[in-house]
């Protein structure tokens, strides 16, 4: 096969890069690892920034976003005693708004299916080749058949684990792993905040939030290596009681349908270019979900990457040869943002930190620049 772009998974990176390349006329190949149904299935991200909406429905993809999104004008910060709303609207003048990024895959597909761009699903032994001149991806299909992509450009789009990271020799990284990670549940109960709740406790950290009218989502601070097993549903409830707790607010409990532990870490590899090879999304980040910044930073990078191979086909190079330089600028931003808000809400270290985080939940509640410092990054920096 031959194409302009090929893209190596079908996230929502590589989904909606494949999408934005078509409106413009040009032509992509998705080669995926797994199956449509397993990417569609996989619980993730929660929360848009303003500028991810506004870009899904520029695209025709807000159709259910504008019907089934929830959105919220800010979150609330709590500790031991006090709850405290911040209103973004009222700060930075942007919402954010809750739509799963399981509904934001299936969008995505939908509108893949309409195009007719082909998509290789069940993909194995993926590899990339002669990425620094004519580029080409090789893989087995779902039949077993040999198949070869030839290309102008390949992009990695497959995330922390896949391959096309290791395809740039000289990739320098950098990386922080945290002392805890996240205990994530999905529950078949109405949520019981209007907004989310992030909050700070001596036992760890804890947030609320949610999926729709009739589904909620929440995470507990647990350790790194914590077996799932030691969580039975009780003593997942008696916890989100106890870190969420405030007076006169009662947590409505209900049904488990699914809970995982979720590794967390900072992670930056640069360059997000090599020859004719990009990355975009979590094949070049991962940041701790704290900050709700991973979807957010895929669809940023691509949103880039996207006007940048578009101009680069039409005979103008400038944005491509900017675009890791570009792309890093807003990755280090949300890099540092995600750390900030994972410091400053999980619960380590002594006691000491504790007073540390607590000052700092106190400065952040009670001073409007500290606020809108918070405001305008979580609603996300214009793109
Ligand atoms: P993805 O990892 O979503 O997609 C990469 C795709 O590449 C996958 O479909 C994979 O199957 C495919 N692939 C991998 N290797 C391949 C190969 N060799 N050949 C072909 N395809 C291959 N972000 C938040 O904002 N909030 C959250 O609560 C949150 N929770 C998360 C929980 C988990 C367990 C994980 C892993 C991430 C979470 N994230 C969260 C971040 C997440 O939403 C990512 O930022 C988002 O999925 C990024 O999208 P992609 O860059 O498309 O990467
Ligand atoms: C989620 O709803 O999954 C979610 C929301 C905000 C975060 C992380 C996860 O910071």
């Amino acid at each position: 096969m031959r194409t302009q772009v090929v893209i190596v998974g079908a996230g929502p990176a590589g989904l909606l890069l494949s999408h934005l390349l078509g409106l413009e006329g040009i032509d992509s190949v998705l080669v995926e690892r797994q199956t449509a149904e397993h990417v569609q299935a996989r619980i993730r991200a929660g929360m848009l920034e303003a500028g991810t909406v506004e870009l899904l429905r520029s695209v025709g993809l807000g159709a259910r976003l504008d019907v089934e999104g929830m959105e919220h004008r800010g979150i609330h910060l709590q500790w031991p005693g006090e709850r405290h709303h911040l209103d973004f609207v009222d700060l930075v003048g942007r919402s954010v708004t809750i739509y799963g990024q399981t509904e934001i895959t299936k969008d995505l597909m939908v509108a893949r299916e309409k195009a007719g761009h082909p998509a290789y699903y069940s993909a194995s032994d993926v590899a990339l080749h002669d990425v620094t001149g004519s580029p080409s991806v090789t893989f087995v299909d779902a039949d077993g058949a040999a198949q070869r992509v030839d290309a102008d450009v390949v992009v990695g789009c497959d995330g922390f684990h896949g391959p096309s990271r290791l395809s740039i020799p000289s990739s320098q990284v950098w990386e922080r792993a945290y002392p805890f990670a996240w205990l994530g549940v999905l529950a078949d109960v109405a949520p019981s905040a209007d907004e989310l709740i992030y909050a700070w406790h001596p036992d760890g950290f804890a947030m609320h939030s949610m999926r729709s009218p009739r589904v909620s989502r929440f995470y507990l601070q647990v350790a790194p290596d914590e077996d799932i097993a030691e969580w039975s549903d009780d003593r997942i409830w008696t916890a989100l009681a106890t870190r969420l707790a405030f007076s006169g607010w009662t947590l409505e409990t209900g049904t488990i349908t699914e809970k995982s532990v979720l590794p967390m870490r900072s992670f930056v590899t640069t360059p997000m270019r090599h020859g004719n090879l990009y990355l975009a999304g979590d094949a070049a980040h991962i940041v701790p979900p704290t900050g709700a910044k991973g979807l957010n930073l895929a669809v940023a990078d691509v949103a880039l990457l996207a006007r940048a191979l578009t101009a680069s086909f039409r005979g103008d190079d400038t944005l491509a040869d900017a675009y890791s330089e570009t792309a890093l600028q807003r990755v280090w931003r949300c890099t540092h943002f995600s750390w900030w808000m994972t410091s400053m809400l999980h619960r380590h270290g002594d006691d000491f930190d504790a007073q540390l985080q607590l000052a700092q939940l106190r400065r952040t509640v009670s001073s409007v620049s500290a606020a809108t410092e918070l405001a305008d990054n979580y609603s996300g920096i214009p793109l």
